[in-house]
């Protein structure tokens, strides 16, 4: 015993720290087009390295090669590019106003906008997603109004949430935008439940859970992927991997396993990975696994690689434990700029035409802050009523909690 060598502990850390040069040198691109589509109904074991490759539709050059190309009209593609526009220009107002005190918290896309802006596209009425609180673009492309996201951002007289929840912790049943927690991961598990449900009732309703790379560690996420692998859920399970979970770079929670994706091959799930900045790659992958689950072939885990480019939160600043330019590295680019090129190469969109829409949409939502904000915002009123504090505890109030309201006086 004592000839042994003293054992070390490993600790994964990112390539760089502030101060360095960005280096993606680990992250293995595909090509566009170069990723094999399978038929919905292939066993998970014949597309094993598809947990490995990216999908991937518009090239360097801005066109949409491939077998996932063409799913989509250029009035979706168009539409698509606004509603991308529309959160980025929601989420520069906001955080704006967070920084003059009208809201205690706000969380951005930048970056990751493509992600639920082109999910949202692959679903039907009645489905019903379990987002983490980086999926506003859910709710922006199934036509969400703004003013109720911002008078929930504000905790006013008109937030749905009634005050009680912190800033972009949105619900909307209507929506299917299932109610969010502070509680990293345990929606992912709840997916499935829902989904499971689903199937119990013969309905054909499916489910879509989320979660981001550093939330994997939970164990909520492998509780939910037991489930789903042993009872064949209609659920999509997406992980978002943006790089990093706050300071903590995405190789601490991916571990061993090459990537995220991989994580479902030991529970027979078939997994995929796609270029999370392309919207058309999003939706083509997005659509496949809905369909999938929507003819009761089971569950399917997709990664979409992308960038967290903004900071983690309000809260947060980046450049204590990462370059500043590091997201100007980024391999895969911006998706609002990726998708705009490629509808100027097909000729139904153009450089005077984007910038006359980002206009409009600036004053769409600057007009929308400024309706929400006669309503209340954190430092003036008016407020939901201290009454409603005690309202959705239980069912009917109890007692004890009709007491503690008197005692208020409200
Ligand atoms: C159970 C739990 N642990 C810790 C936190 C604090 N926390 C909030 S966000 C976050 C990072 C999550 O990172 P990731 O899952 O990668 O998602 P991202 O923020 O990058 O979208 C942490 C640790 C929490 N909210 N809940």
């Amino acid at each position: 015993m004592s000839e042994s060598k003293a054992l070390s502990f490993h600790v994964p850390a990112p390539a760089v720290r502030p101060g360095g040069t960005p280096d993606f040198s680990d992250v293995k691109i595909s090509s566009a087009g170069e990723v094999e589509r399978p038929p919905v109904d292939v066993a998970p074991e014949k597309i094993r390295e598809h947990a490995f490759k990216i999908i991937r539709v518009l090239d360097r050059n801005s066109q949409a090669v491939g077998p996932w190309a063409g799913l989509l009209s250029d009035a979706e593609l168009l539409e698509g590019l606004r509603h991308m526009m529309t959160l980025r220009a929601f989420d520069a107002r906001m955080q704006m106003a967070q920084r003059q005190g009208k809201t205690s918290f706000y969380m951005q896309h930048m970056g990751e906008e493509a992600v639920s802006c082109a999910f949202r596209k692959a679903l039907e009425k009645g489905d019903m997603n379990f987002p983490t609180y980086r999926q506003a673009g859910l709710l922006i492309a199934d036509g969400y109004p703004m003013l109720d996201m911002m008078n929930q951002i504000y905790s006013n007289e008109l937030d749905p949430m009634k005050g009680r929840q912190l800033p972009v912790m949105y619900s909307s049943r209507e929506h299917g935008f299932f109610s969010i927690s502070g509680n990293l991961a345990t929606q992912y598990i709840q997916a499935v439940g829902w989904a499971m449900a689903s199937a119990i009732k013969g309905d054909s309703r499916i489910a879509a859970g989320w979660i981001g790379d550093g939330s994997t560690a939970e164990s909520d996420f492998h509780a939910a992927l037991v489930f789903a692998s042993t009872y064949k859920a209609p659920v999509v399970l997406n992980i978002v991997n943006n790089q990093w979970a706050i300071s903590t770079f995405q190789g601490i929670a991916r571990g061993g396993s090459g990537t995220f994706a991989a994580r479902g091959l030991g529970f027979g799930i078939p997994a995929l990975r796609v270029d999370g900045n392309d919207y058309p790659a999003v939706h083509a992958v997005a659509k496949w696994a809905v369909e999938r689950a929507r003819r009761n072939l089971g569950p399917t885990l997709v990664e979409y690689v992308t960038y967290r480019v903004g900071a983690h939160s309000t809260s947060d600043d980046p450049s204590a434990y990462r370059p500043k330019t590091e997201s100007d590295g980024w391999p895969l680019g911006d998706p609002v700029l990726r998708l705009k090129n490629h509808l100027i190469l097909r000729g139904v969109w153009s450089e005077e035409r984007h910038k006359q829409a980002e206009a409009e949409i600036m004053s769409e939502v600057i007009a929308v802050q400024k309706e929400a904000e006669t309503h209340g915002t954190l430092h003036t009123g008016p407020h939901p009523s201290a009454r409603d504090m005690f309202e959705g505890v239980f069912e009917e109030m109890p007692p004890h909690l009709r007491r503690q309201r008197q005692q208020g006086g409200v």
